[in-house]
């Protein structure tokens, strides 16, 4: 438990945040559903809290993966809120994302606001609704938030019909200014009414020019590239939480705009990154807060394998040496599930059957293959004025495609043998040709 602070005046104690975003439950990737690692997420990071004893959990955006989120993870996001609640954590604050539908986010807020439980679901006109003064256990002012959620379109919009795209992009842009300006003037304004000049700490969900997106990322602003720079944040937030890029990041090299990433891969392009949660040490105002990432677990392996055949069968194989021992206790929970597979065919031969091939690699390996993609290079047609179709005969046209498409020769006859064999049945059928 902390203790309280032993005055109620200055100087402030030091302050400790939990930041993290984009859990995105109730995902699935490639048909399987992320469930059992965002339970497991959810699991360390309520041990996390207790153990950290922040002052405040802040959730940038995207807690949910879609605006109609499976019962399942509802409840495991109410079940989460609670036990960091119960486990002592007194602030908690949660903002909708793009991926969020701002009324279900909303919707648990009159049961929990008294509960140190804040939800913004989304921007309403009177910037001050999305600043919260949080208060220590003694109720001495401690921080204030700044809760932006995700800004939509029609929130920050001063664009009027007949503007051009270039003048609509500007206007959004504008206006996603204007509501930070207006959000964080609006806190400054409550911090001059108070005894103690407390830090001011602001979130976001949005796409800041020079981050770097990570899978599963969709367009904030359709049909635009409506990012802002980090100048629409002002000197007076001593800490930017921000949400809905997945990869870990500061932002430009500002130390104290951050991204924690989400805390499980969104898809196999992530697979390979540390996945976050930030720790961020506030002394006082105007103090550069100490950032310290804390490592999440890998809590389902997922491995992207690009290559020719031998590429692909030399890497699932050495995969192998990775698994469990059968019988053993695994070591750890990464190791006791299979791994996920995506395998990305870049080699010249023709390989009709790829699935069922690597599927018997594996065989009865616990590794799952979540994905097999096809990119045989395919040349491009050359063009030849010179010949219309006219003159070439439906084999003609096979030939020169197995041509363009750098078919080995050693598989020409048989293909060109099954071509014949199509063709000579859509004839006997009377299929148009
Ligand atoms: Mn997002």
């Amino acid at each position: 438990m902390r203790s309280p602070p032993p005055s109620d005046k200055l100087p402030l104690s030091m302050l400790t945040i939990l930041h993290t975003a984009d859990w995105h439950f109730g995902a699935v990737l490639y048909g399987q559903r992320r469930h059992r690692e965002h339970a497991a997420f959810a699991e360390w990071f309520i041990d996390c809290v207790a153990r950290e004893k922040p002052d405040v959990v802040l959730i940038s955006g995207d807690i949910f993966d879609t605006t109609t989120p499976s019962h399942q993870a509802q409840t495991l996001y109410y079940d989460t809120i609670a036990a960091l609640r119960r486990g002592g954590c007194p602030h908690i604050i949660v903002t909708g994302g793009n991926h969020d539908a701002p009324s279900l986010i909303n919707a648990i807020q009159p049961l929990v606001q008294d509960q140190g439980i804040y939800i913004v679901g989304a921007a309403t006109e009177n910037p001050a609704d999305e600043v919260l003064l949080l208060r220590d256990s003694s109720g001495n002012p401690q921080m204030i938030v700044c809760a932006v959620p995700y800004l939509r379109d029609r929130d920050v919009r001063l664009s009027e019909s007949g503007q051009s795209p270039d003048d609509k992009h500007t206007a959004l842009v504008s206006g996603i200014r204007y509501h930070y300006e207006a959000v964080t003037a609006a806190a400054c304004q409550l911090r001059e009414t108070l005894d103690t000049p407390v830090p001011i700490v602001g979130m976001g969900h949005l796409f800041v020019a020079g981050g770097v997106a990570g899978d599963g990322v969709r367009d904030l602003y359709v049909g635009t590239l409506s990012y802002v720079g980090t100048d629409i944040f002002s000197k007076d937030l001593d800490y930017v939480a921000l949400g809905h890029l997945h990869v870990p990041q500061q932002v430009s090299g500002a130390t104290t705009i951050r991204y924690s990433g989400s805390p499980i891969p969104m898809g196999f392009g992530e697979a390979k990154q540390q996945k976050l949660v930030l720790k961020v040490t506030i002394e006082g105002a105007g103090i550069a807060p100490l950032v310290t990432p804390i490592h999440v677990p890998t809590f389902q392996r997922l491995v992207a394998i690009s290559g020719d055949w031998a590429k692909i069968e030399k890497s699932v194989t050495a995969l192998f040496s990775e698994l469990p021992v059968p019988g053993e206790t695994a070591g750890s929970d990464v190791l006791a599930s299979p791994i996920w597979l995506d395998i990305v065919y870049t080699g010249s031969e023709i390989i009709p059957d790829l699935r069922d091939r690597i599927e018997s690699i594996v065989d009865t390996q616990p590794i799952r293959v979540l994905r097999v993609k096809n990119q045989r290079p395919v040349a491009t047609w050359e063009s030849a004025p010179e010949i219309s179709l006219d003159d070439l005969t439906p084999e003609d046209v096979f030939q020169r495609c197995l041509e363009a498409h750098h078919v080995p020769e050693s598989q020409r006859g048989v293909l060109t043998d099954v071509y014949r064999e199509t063709l000579a049945g859509c004839l006997a059928t009377g299929d148009a040709l």
